[in-house]
């Protein structure tokens, strides 16, 4: 398929997946409006049409609470209350003092939108700084929240559901999960209705369900406020620390832009990488682990492990996450983007969605940061993959990390989006030498 069908491709998947102000991450299994899916979805929308980028960020931030948070799930009235479990009826936000109008889950999940928010602008520069100057104080009171309320005492920022890492059931949440005691009677009064669109054995099993419910549920009792007995599942995701500091670059840069100080940022965004550096960074495993509550590093090799390439490293740490990709847990290579979990792993599994299956915005991820460090053959190489996979599978959710084969929903936005980026940002093919006749 040529690259302008592709791009043409891409946007009708768009297009058919925008609601009013947002855009779905799938019309049949995801519903509504989720939060890093959007921050994805809008650095794809920037290359088709920035405004629909814009609205994206926008709606997000309509719903944040007065605490700062940004909501994992942005409920569409519109659509039925029982069509995603867990609804609104479950999450309950209108309970909540300080919770939007429109009604909300009660977790967070990765903050990549102020990234996004930049790479819109970059696309409409001149209509950009408006809307820079609107999203700056909730993008800021974002990442506020998660520093004050989350802060995990020791520089890093602690997620408080396996939700809210955007990788749910990844093999680096087993362990904190096994202390959630939790009958699967809990979803007796429950449809899960994953299960109409995706085979189950691609889903987190009855067990992980029950204790994802029983950890909303004490939360939700504490009025989703961050204090003691609150939290069921602690832990420190590399994935999402990272992604705390790689925005909190972008905020320094919006901020340079609109005329706020930019330093604040800069100083944080390095905070949050010496902490990583230091406390989630195996020099033996020559990878990034995430941290149980305890500050114990939990030895799985995820592709979260990998996204701190798009900070700032040094050289040696580089190397060695360039050599982990390469070698047999994460097998980099042209066809197939990177899997999400060690293919030699004791947890690995084809199927079942975050621990092993391929997915486009976490190659996408790993991918940017090989360009920040010049990698541009290893670059080059994921980025095939991608584009392969799409074009073979269509813009699948996920990819068997093997063969390729498309599993999840069709029309994924976040696979279609983030196409048209990896055909923008295509170097230009080296100069061929040129052949001299012989004489
Ligand atoms: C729960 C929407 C979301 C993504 C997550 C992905 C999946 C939801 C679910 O879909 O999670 O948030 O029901 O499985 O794991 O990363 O944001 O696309």
């Amino acid at each position: 398929m040529r690259d302008a069908d592709l791009r043409r491709e891409a946007t009708a998947v768009l297009l058919g997946n925008w609601e009013r102000g947002h855009t779905v991450p799938s019309r049949r299994l995801y519903p509504h409006q989720w939060s890093w899916d959007s921050a994805f979805i809008a650095i794809g929308w920037a290359h088709a049409s920035p405004g629909h980028g814009r609205r994206e960020l926008e709606s997000l931030l309509a719903a944040q609470w007065a605490d700062g948070r940004v909501p994992q799930i942005v409920f569409n009235p519109a659509v039925a209350r029982d069509a995603y479990f867990p609804g609104p009826d479950f999450w309950r936000s209108r309970d909540v003092p300080g919770a939007p109008r429109r009604e909300t889950s009660g977790i967070v999940q990765p903050p990549v939108h102020a990234r996004a928010a930049l790479e819109v602008h970059r696309a409409a520069p001149t209509l950009g700084r408006r809307f820079l100057r609107r999203v700056y104080p909730g993008l800021k009171a974002q990442h506020d929240y998660l520093l004050r309320h989350r802060s995990d005492g020791d520089g890093l920022v602690t997620i408080v559901h396996p939700w809210e890492s955007g990788q749910d059931n990844s093999p680096a949440w087993d362990a904190e999960l096994t202390r959630v005691t939790a009958d699967v009677e809990v979803l007796a009064g429950h449809r899960r209705h994953d299960l109409d669109h995706v085979d189950a054995t691609e889903r987190p099993t009855a067990a992980d369900y029950a204790r994802y419910v029983a950890i909303v549920e004490t939360y939700r009792d504490h009025g989703y406020r961050d204090e003691p007995g609150a939290h069921h599942f602690v832990a420190v995701d590399p994935l999402f620390n990272a992604l705390l500091a790689w925005s909190e670059e972008a905020l320094a840069e919006i901020a340079d832009v609109i005329g706020e100080p930019s330093e604040p940022h800069l100083e944080r965004a390095g905070a949050i990488r010496d902490a990583l550096l230091a406390r989630c960074y195996d020099r033996g495993a020559q990878h990034f682990f995430a941290l149980d509550r305890h500050g114990a590093r939990v030895p799985e090799h995820c592709v979260g492990g990998l996204a701190p390439l798009v900070l700032d490293l040094p050289t040696d740490v580089v190397d060695a996450l360039v050599a982990g990709m390469s070698g047999p847990r994460f097998a980099l290579n042209d066809r197939v983007p990177l899997p999400s979990y060690d293919l030699t792993g004791p947890a690995f599994d084809t199927t079942r969605y975050w621990r092993g299956p391929a997915w486009i915005n976490t190659s996408w991820l790993v991918l940017r940061g090989l360009e920040r460090h010049g990698r541009h053959t290893e670059a080059a190489t994921l980025r095939a993959a991608m584009l392969n996979a799409v074009r073979q599978e269509g813009f699948r959710e996920y990819f068997d990390p093997r063969t390729g084969a498309g599993r999840g929903v069709a029309d994924f936005s976040w696979s279609a989006a983030l196409t048209p980026d990896l055909l923008a940002t295509a170097p230009t093919p080296a100069p061929r030498p040129l052949t001299v006749a012989p004489s």
